[in-house]
C-alpha cells in the first residue's frame, strides 16, 4: 500500500523530512551520537568524508574509515527524538521513496551508539566504558508499538516489583541488545549491565533541584535491582528507544557509553573530553 504524504513527509528535493537524508547518503553502518558536535569528534578519524548534512539537531556525516563505509549522525536527546531517526533511517533502506511502498527485500543496518551516562553503581567508576545488555525502557515511547514480541515480561516485573513502580507511570520494558555486535564490542574494557532509558534528565532520573520527586527513594531501589545477577548499570536517554525500534524495524543495535558521572558516589569525571575520545577510538576499531 502506498504510504500517504501525510505519513511519509518528504522535502522538495526528495530528501527525508526531519534528517535531511535521501536513501544514497547512507552507509549500512550507522553511528549515532546524542551532541552534534560528537558527529566531527568521530569523523575527524575518517580516511573521507563524502556526505554532510544538518537539519536541526540531526547532523550526518558518511565516510570511509580504514576503507569501510560508515554514517555518523546525531540524534539530539531522548527517545522521542530516537523515534524520528530508527523510523527515518529504516524508510531510507526499506521504503521505497518514489513508490512511497515497503520494499520486498529488506535491508538490516548495524547501529552504534556512542553515547555518554552516569552509572549507578559504585562499582562502575567516572571515565569506564559501560555496554548495554538490555535497555530499560522507562519512558514510555515504545508502548506505541507492538512491542510484546521483543520485551522480556519477567524482568520487567521483577523490576516493577522490587522498585514499587507506579502503576500511574508507563508500564517499563526491558529489550535486549544485538548479540552479533555485543560480541564484537565486548571486552575487558567494557563493564556490561542493563541501560536504563529515561525520559527526562531530572525528575525522570531522580534528579533533585527544586521540586519534589513522585517517589524520592526511586535511585536507591533501582541501584539495587537484582534479578538472576542482571543488574542496572547507568542511566541515559536513548538505548531502550534504539534497541526497541531496532529489534522492531529488523536492525542490529548496541549501544556503549562514556560513563562521566558516578550517581552512587557524586563525582563527576575531571576530564569528560578524554573519556568520550577513547570510546570513539575504541569503536572504531571495532566497527
Ligand atoms: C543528557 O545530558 C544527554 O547526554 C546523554 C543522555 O543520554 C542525554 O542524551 O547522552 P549523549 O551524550 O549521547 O547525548
Amino acid at each position: 500500500m502506498r504510504i500517504k504524504n501525510s505519513e511519509l513527509i518528504l522535502n522538495p528535493d526528495g530528501s527525508i523530512y526531519h534528517l535531511n537524508l535521501k536513501p544514497e547518503n547512507i552507509s549500512n553502518t550507522i553511528i549515532c551520537v546524542g551532541d552534534q558536535d560528537r558527529v566531527e569528534k568521530v569523523t575527524k578519524h575518517f580516511d573521507t568524508i563524502v556526505f554532510k548534512t544538518q537539519k536541526r539537531e540531526f547532523k550526518t556525516q558518511t565516510g570511509t574509515y580504514k576503507g569501510k563505509c560508515i554514517t555518523v549522525i546525531s540524534t539530539g536527546i531522548g527517545p522521542d527524538n530516537i523515534d524520528i531517526v530508527l523510523n527515518e533511517l529504516d524508510a531510507l533502506v526499506n521504503i521505497d521513496l518514489k513508490t512511497r511502498k515497503p520494499k520486498e527485500t529488506l535491508t538490516s543496518l548495524d547501529i552504534v551508539r556512542i553515547g555518554t551516562s552516569g552509572s549507578l553503581q559504585s562499582n562502575i567508576p567516572v571515565d569506564s566504558f559501560v555496554l548495554s545488555t538490555h535497555g530499560l525502557d522507562l519512558n514510555g515511547m515504545l508502548h506505541s508499538y507492538q512491542i510484546q514480541s521483543i520485551s522480556d515480561s519477567k524482568l520487567e516485573d521483577a523490576f516493577i516489583q522490587q522498585t514499587n513502580w507506579s502503576p500511574l507511570k508507563a508500564r517499563p520494558i526491558v529489550v535486549k541488545n544485538s548479540k552479533t555486535l555485543e560480541k564484537r564490542f565486548k571486552s575487558k574494557q567494557t563493564c556490561s549491565g542493563l541501560t536504563a532509558t529515561a525520559g527526562g534528565f531530572y525528575g525522570p532520573q531522580g534528579r533533585v533541584l527544586r521540586l519534589p520527586l513522585q517517589d524520592e527513594n526511586l535511585n536507591t531501589k533501582i541501584d539495587a535491582f537484582n534479578f538472576n545477577g542482571v543488574c542496572i548499570t547507568n542511566f541515559e536517554m536513548e538505548t531502550s528507544a534504539i534497541y526497541g525500534l531496532s529489534k522492531l524495524l529488523g536492525h542490529d543495535a548496541l549501544s556503549l557509553n562514556a560513563i562521566i558521572a558516578n550517581r552512587a558516589s557524586g563525582t563527576f569525571s575531571e576530564n569528560p573530553k578524554k573519556i568520550i575520545e577513547d570510546l570513539i577510538d575504541y569503536t572504531l576499531e571495532r566497527i
